[in-house]
């Protein structure tokens, strides 16, 4: 095997967390005629971000500049293609794409989910693309509860397209409700929740005690967080995967450095856990550039990020025969290029 950032490319990589408004590259919001000036904004905002690190709610101000280019279905739409394009020519074969539900100029929520799902529909390329949809934490309990209704409604019109449910948002904002998720789940929607962002032990340990089949970032969870240690026990008892997206802390500032980053204790205890960008458009990442991040901080080889990768198939909300497909796929890059 060669040159390591070459050999990140190339691997068949599967993304398993990654925000649609916040995978967006300037190039995407030229294409959906966003104006100049929130362009200038955009970039303005994400150079600042990739500067220096920022609070978390510094980060959030940029998906706002996202959303006003994506309020109306056809710039819903082209944003899904473009999305998938990026992904496809970072060879990434295998996207769950996640999405918060929102109603916008002369569009409802199911408008804007039907716009992602027909985007995913009419792909065209070589990569399966499945699709995650979020319930954003700062909503009252009775708007949460109309986007899930609005997301069942969908799932039960594209069962093979809409796959889960997320729980994203501002972490200082709102709080995680047990109830709202079972019903998700009942409803045939695997679960994939943002956990311990921030510190925020009781809603951790709620979430845990929960058991989503997939935790977005778990920062605040990990043995030598001087938090609760009871929620470390409880995360070793249930043992769920973890989407660790290490730019994107960095830059927010929840972990303090790229070798820090809590992924470690994931490699060192051989606890499950996959790579992903979370928001490749504000954080200027790409999985591949996630994946070279990994093996240059962290120690692993390429052979290690391989490993990795076919570990992430078991924890993809897929059936089993994609699942047999990506590690075929997988097998078959690895007896080419041992
Ligand atoms: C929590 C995040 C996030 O849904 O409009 N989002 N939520 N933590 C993060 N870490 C930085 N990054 C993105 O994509 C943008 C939305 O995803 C959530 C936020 O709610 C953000 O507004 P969509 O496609």
């Amino acid at each position: 095997m060669g040159d390591l950032h070459v050999i990140c490319h190339e691997i068949p990589k599967l993304e398993l967390h990654a925000h649609l408004n916040g995978s967006l590259t300037e190039t995407c919001l030229k294409k959906l005629k966003c104006l100049d000036s929130s362009i200038k904004g955009y970039q303005r905002m994400t150079e600042v971000l990739n500067k220096s690190q920022r609070s978390l709610s510094e980060c959030f101000e940029v998906f706002k500049i996202a959303h006003n280019a994506t309020n109306n279905v056809e710039a819903v739409f082209a944003a899904t293609q473009s999305v998938i394009s990026d992904f496809h020519m970072d060879h990434v074969v295998y996207l769950e794409l996640r999405t918060t539900p929102r109603a916008g100029q002369d569009m409802s929520k199911e408008d804007y989910i039907a716009a992602v799902v027909t985007a995913i529909l009419a792909n065209p390329l070589e990569i399966i693309v499945k699709l995650i949809l979020s319930i954003d934490r700062r909503n009252s309990i009775e708007q949460s509860l109309d986007s899930l209704n609005v997301i069942l409604k969908m799932k039960l019109k594209y069962p093979d397209v809409i796959v889960g449910i997320d729980f994203s948002g501002n972490p200082a904002e709102g709080e995680f409700n047990e109830d709202l998720f079972k019903k998700a789940r009942e409803g045939g929607l695997k679960t994939s929740i943002h956990c311990g962002e921030i510190r925020n032990d009781e809603e951790i340990e709620k979430i845990l005690k929960f058991g989503p089949d997939r935790l977005g970032h778990a920062t605040f969870l990990h043995p030598e967080y001087e938090g609760n240690p009871n929620n470390w026990k409880l995360y070793l008892e249930k043992k769920i995967p973890v989407e660790c997206c290490l730019t994107s802390n960095v830059i927010c500032g929840t972990t303090k450095s790229y070798p820090e980053h809590h992924i470690r204790e994931w490699i060192r205890n051989s606890l499950p856990h996959c790579i992903c960008t979370d928001d490749k458009g504000v954080f200027g990442t790409s999985l591949t550039k996630e994946y070279t991040l990994v093996a240059e901080h962290h120690g692993l080889k390429p052979k290690d990020l391989w490993q990795t990768t076919c570990n992430s198939v078991d924890y993809i909300f897929a059936s089993d025969d994609i699942k047999t497909r990506l590690k075929v796929k997988l097998m078959n890059w690895y007896n080419k290029h041992e």
